[in-house]
């Protein structure tokens, strides 16, 4: 049994991002199911914001909150003090700051469109018996999300965000655009830094592998990907 167990769903890109994290580190970790759509006394003993996911130590604690932690940003910071090596965060300050900006512009930005309006348009219609609100995927496609992707593209350093390393910044903006990838054709080559980055962060194991797990369960349900043109 490992010391650290992630509670979620590997559809969650918050999620796939902590797993990344994980898998980047090289950190042996247990994963359990855990849905905040029939949640259970567990769940809301663990995750004050009703939110997936959740990450416990057994080390700190082994039932109830403690050696819980909920939030991914925060479950992020946990595992680069417990784990610094390969390091996550650049070193200099500025940087530092500058990457803790682009996490947070990928999970308060980016994600209730490319999750929000374009994934759960999609799939949590299909997960209700209806049809899937392509309209409301498209608009967040085409009038939502463009200037976000022109900024995330501006944003790029060569290969990653920050010079020569993968950072949270690489592994947050990749899951959450990838959460938009699991249901919809999304075609990226008008931002062509971002483009790249894409292709090349999800050819890593930490990025490929999680995602692996999503497709599957989304297929299930979605075999084709929606044109959002
Ligand atoms: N800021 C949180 C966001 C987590 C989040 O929104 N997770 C979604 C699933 S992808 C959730 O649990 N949503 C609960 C709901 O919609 O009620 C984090 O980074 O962990």
């Amino acid at each position: 049994m490992s010391d650290l167990v992630v509670y979620g769903s590997p559809v969650s890109p918050f999620g796939r991002k902590v797993e990344a994290t994980l898998i980047e580190k090289g950190i042996d970790y247990d994963f359990e199911a855990m849905s905040f759509i029939e949640p259970t006394e567990e769940f809301l003993t663990i995750s004050p914001l009703r939110r997936i996911p959740i990450i416990r130590d057994r080390s700190v604690g082994t039932e109830g909150a403690q050696g819980t932690i909920a939030d991914s940003s925060a479950i992020c910071g946990f595992i680069e003090k417990k784990h610094p090596e390969p390091a996550l965060y650049p070193a200099d300050s500025y940087q530092y700051g500058r990457a803790l900006f682009i996490e947070e512009y990928s999970d308060a930005n980016l994600a209730p469109i490319a999750g929000g309006g374009i994934f759960r348009s999609i799939f949590f219609s299909l997960m209700q018996g209806k049809e899937p609100d392509v309209e409301a995927a498209r608009k967040a496609w085409h009038e939502k999300l463009p200037p976000m992707l022109t900024y995330l593209d501006s944003q790029i350093e060569g290969e990653f965000f920050f010079g020569g390393q993968v950072t949270v910044a690489d592994i947050s903006v990749t899951c959450t655009l990838m959460q938009a990838m699991l249901v919809a054709e999304i075609d990226l080559s008008p931002w062509p830094k971002l483009a790249a980055h894409m292709e090349m962060m999800r050819q890593r194991d930490s990025i490929a592998e999680p995602y692996e797990k999503a497709e599957q369960f989304i297929r299930n349900a979605l075999p084709e990907r929606i044109s959002l043109a």
